[in-house]
């Protein structure tokens, strides 16, 4: 078997990237290690900055996403029982789009079905093969079979989990990489949003995000202990919680139900330079992890997938490997910036066990600075809405 382009990873960076490719003629094939199913019972990022809708839109793959999508103007940070408002369009003339991650992924499967695009799953023991020859080959296991991939370029669209990075030897691979010490518990209810935006807290209890995917159905997250296990908390528990750090009118609203998933992710930051060896290219979560509190991950994966796909196009189209051979200096460059803005949006709303009183003065008058400052509050807002391509 052979193709030009090896995609492993079924997840949004790999689809994304296996869309835009076949948009331009190039082929691709994916390799996934779950079942579609699977990979779409993940309940993960929800917002969407404007680079991420572009490419969606440049995939062909929008149109639900604009049906279903909530504009978000603004975002609304609450600390010491008030509330204030940043407002992203009036301080950088673009929105956010609030529209989960599985929605994206779903849109982007239909997609490659609709067109016939090859995608392989329940794949096992995927191997890759003379990444710095200019012929790389994939190898991998199904239904008991042994088989081959050749191409011309690998992109190891494989997660944190993956084999891709793994594949760079760590005589070239450099890591980098900070653990937090809590996590998030989300749930999911069938209930309507508390506001219509979302509700960053910092509390003396905690972080905690109030959050959404469609009017009927919201998202939420407090800060737990890492030693939590989401069957630690029943769900009176976890409104009771939730409520207890948000601002006392914002509490009084909230609409409570059953809750239809719970699950607690680690905070994590982690970034592999580079993120080429040879014909591999490592995009999205298989080179690089940023805490969700700046709603980075995937929007980050989508900046590496504009640089690969734009670097692959130029090499098929041109005759020109230019952009290929930039593309780690230049998906790196924007990566660092995300993990930047995460880790201080995660300072600025988290409790750390090793606070020291002067340590929470500091974050009492970060969080006044971005109140009252309008300059801080636009560094913040072209943060959020997503850092030029
Ligand atoms: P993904 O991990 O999504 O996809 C990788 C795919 O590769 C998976 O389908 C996996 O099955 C497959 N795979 C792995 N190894 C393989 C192998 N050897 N062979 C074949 N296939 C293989 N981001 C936000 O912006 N906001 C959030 O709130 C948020 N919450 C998150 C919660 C959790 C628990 C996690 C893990 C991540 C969260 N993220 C969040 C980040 C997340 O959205 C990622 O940034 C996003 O999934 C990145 O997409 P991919 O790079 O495609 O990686
Ligand atoms: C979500 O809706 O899941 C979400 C939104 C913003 C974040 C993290 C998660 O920063």
């Amino acid at each position: 078997m052979r193709t030009q382009v090896v995609i492993i990873g079924g997840g949004p960076s790999g689809l994304l990237l296996g869309q835009l490719l076949h948009r331009r003629g190039i082929e691709a094939v994916v390799l996934e290690r779950k079942t579609r199913e699977y990979v779409l019972g993940r309940i993960r990022a929800g917002v969407l900055e404007t680079g991420l809708v572009g490419l969606m839109e440049e995939a062909g793959v929008a149109e639900r996403l604009h049906r279903d999508g909530f504009v978000h103007d603004g975002t609304r940070i609450a600390a010491g029982g008030e509330m204030f408002h940043i407002d992203f369009r009036a301080l950088t003339g673009t929105p956010v789009i609030v529209y989960g991650q599985t929605e994206v992924t779903r849109d982007l499967y239909d997609a490659r079905e609709a067109v016939g695009a090859r995608t392989e799953f329940e794949v096992d023991h995927v191997l890759i093969h003379d990444a710095e020859s200019d012929r790389p080959y994939v190898t991998f296991e199904q239904n008991g079979q042994q088989k081959r991939i050749d191409c011309d370029f690998i992109a190891g669209c494989d997660g944190s989990h993956g084999v891709s990075r793994q594949s760079i030897p760590l005589t070239i691979r450099r890591e980098y990489e900070k653990t937090y010490p809590f996590g998030w518990l989300g749930v999911l209810s069938h209930t309507p949003p508390v506001d219509d935006e979302l509700i960053y807290a910092n509390s003396e209890r905690g972080f905690a995000l109030c959050s959404m995917r469609n009017r009927n159905l919201s998202r939420y997250y407090v800060q737990c202990a890492l030693s939590d296990h989401p069957e630690d908390w029943t769900d009176a528990a976890f409104w009771q919680e939730l409520k207890r750090r948000l601002p006392r009118e914002v509490a009084e609203r909230l609409v409570t139900g059953p809750t239809i998933e719970k699950s607690i992710a680690p905070l994590r930051s982690f970034v592999t330079e580079p993120m080429r060896w040879g014909r591999l290219f490592l995009c999205g979560d298989a080179a690089h992890i940023v805490p969700p509190t700046g709603a980075k991950g995937l929007n980050t994966a989508a900046s590496d997938v504009h640089y690969l796909y734009n670097g692959l196009r130029q090499y098929y189209e041109e005759a020109d490997s230019e952009g290929i051979d930039r593309y780690s200096e230049r998906a790196l460059a924007r990566v660092w910036k995300a993990e930047r803005f995460s880790w201080w949006f995660s300072g600025l709303l988290h409790r750390y066990p090793d606070q020291s009183p002067f340590d929470l003065k500091m974050q009492q008058a970060d969080l006044a600075f971005l109140r009252d400052n309008q300059a801080q509050q636009r560094a913040f807002a072209e943060n959020y809405v997503g850092l030029p391509y």
